[in-house]
């Protein structure tokens, strides 16, 4: 599990936006957002770095950890 903090997210649109752009660079990932929290929760192959420098192409802020 990858835990992403990000920054940013300032509605529900964000959430289903940085959730396709992940899934479409891992189909079978699993996502789940708080928003409340900025977290991001991430059951993927991918790495850290590469989730987190997708969102960050996104226009989000991200850092990696909880
Ligand atoms: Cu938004």
């Amino acid at each position: 599990m990858i835990v992403l903090k990000v920054t940013g997210m300032g509605c529900g649109s964000c959430v289903s936006k940085i959730t396709k752009a992940i899934q479409s660079l891992d189909e079978r990932a699993r996502v789940e957002v708080d928003r409340a929290s900025g977290t991001v929760s991430i059951d993927s192959d991918e790495s850290a770095a590469s989730l987190s420098d997708l969102v960050q192409t996104l226009g989000y802020g991200a850092e990696i950890g909880a």
